[in-house]
């Protein structure tokens, strides 16, 4: 399980651990819903591939092969779970191709596991989150889920719109802090954007708040480089605050598939990024490309989003997402 970091202890103990129970069980279930269209690809391709065999061999790993690929996970990542799965299936002397289930997603969940240092606000305050991607990704919306989840664990998060590129967008950023009830800093269409989060910090910083969340634009109208502007605003923010972003976190829209890692590489050429939020999950059967992305960048996954309410997003666990991934409907 994941560690979520709240601000603040709660008393009643007992309670407490029932409520979470009661919390872990409903999002498990939203999680599993939203990855439907994944879930129905991959289980029952795995299904139709298992029935009727009898034995682990050759052919059903070039089955399971191809069926991998088909998924978006990657050829990669889909070698090495295939590796993975025959030195496990080895070692354990397993010989019924229904077990393949349970050690696939065993071997999925290792993949997701990325070893690094959580995401953790309590770490720094203010803490400062930037949040970058290409234009129509969900970059707007998740910082309005992320702001109304912090809120939910007791932080004071602070709303930045740094997307002074359209007008729009910063009314879009605006209706979402009204709605969650959080602070927004912004200036008018075509200010800096460093300039509007140089001001951001120093208003977080003067009402004690916890955490501030930048959006930045994920398209240029001018001939500004997008990355060149990103770095820019990293260097003015840091000039605030030393350390800061503490994350930076790249969105990437899981309908796109590949063009997800296309994306990765291009900002983790550019800039520092030390999380991946991916968003859309509910709307595509491509969410085989988390597997591809974690095996390629080594970068974990934060958050995903699987709707588009302030309630669908998730941090984001490689064991349950594993599990939601390969469970079929009758496994509850
Ligand atoms: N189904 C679904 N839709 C989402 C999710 N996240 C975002 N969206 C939708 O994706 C669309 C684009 O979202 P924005 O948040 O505006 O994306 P953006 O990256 O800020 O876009 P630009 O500011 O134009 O670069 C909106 O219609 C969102 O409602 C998600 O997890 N699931
Ligand atoms: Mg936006």
């Amino acid at each position: 399980m994941i560690k979520w970091f709240r601000k603040g202890e709660d008393t009643d103990s007992a309670n407490k651990h029932q409520l979470e129970k009661k919390e872990q069980k409903g999002l498990f279930s939203k999680l599993k819903s939203g990855l439907q269209k994944t879930r129905k690809q991959l289980s029952s391709k795995l299904d139709s591939l298992i029935k009727g065999k009898t034995v682990i061999d050759e052919e059903l790993y070039e089955e399971l092969e191809e069926m991998l690929i088909t998924c978006d996970v990657g050829v990669d990542a889909t070698l090495q779970l295939i590796d993975r799965l025959k030195s496990e299936i080895k070692l354990q002397k397993i010989e019924n191709p229904q077990e393949l289930y349970h050690i696939l997603q065993r071997e999925i969940a290792t993949i997701l596991d990325i070893s690094s240092s959580p995401l953790d606000p309590t770490t720094h305050k203010p803490f400062v989150v930037m949040v970058v991607g290409v234009n129509g990704v969900g970059k707007t919306t998740t910082i309005a889920k992320l702001a109304h989840f912090w809120k939910s664990q007791g932080f004071k998060p602070l709303l930045v719109a740094g997307d002074t590129f359209r007008a729009a967008a910063i009314d879009q950023l605006t209706l979402w802090a009204e709605k969650i009830g959080v602070p927004i800093v912004k200036q008018r269409a075509g200010a800096d954007p460093a300039a509007v989060a140089y001001d951001a910090l120093d208003s977080a910083i003067a009402k004690k708040l916890d955490i501030v969340i930048i959006d930045t634009a994920g398209r240029m109208h001018t001939k500004t480089n997008l990355m060149e502007e990103l770095k820019k605003i990293r260097r003015v923010i840091a000039k605030k605050v030393p350390d800061a972003p503490h994350e930076t976190l790249l969105v990437l829209d899981a309908t796109t598939g590949q063009n997800a890692i296309s994306q990765t590489k291009m900002f983790k050429e550019n800039t520092d990024i030390s999380g991946i939020i991916l968003t859309k999950l509910d709307g595509t059967a491509k969410g085989g490309i988390v597997i591809g992305i974690c095996h390629e960048f080594q970068i974990p996954v934060r958050f995903i989003g699987i709707g588009e309410g302030l309630e669908d997003l998730r941090p984001f666990d490689p064991e349950a997402f594993a599990k939601a991934l390969l469970e079929t409907d009758n496994d509850e």
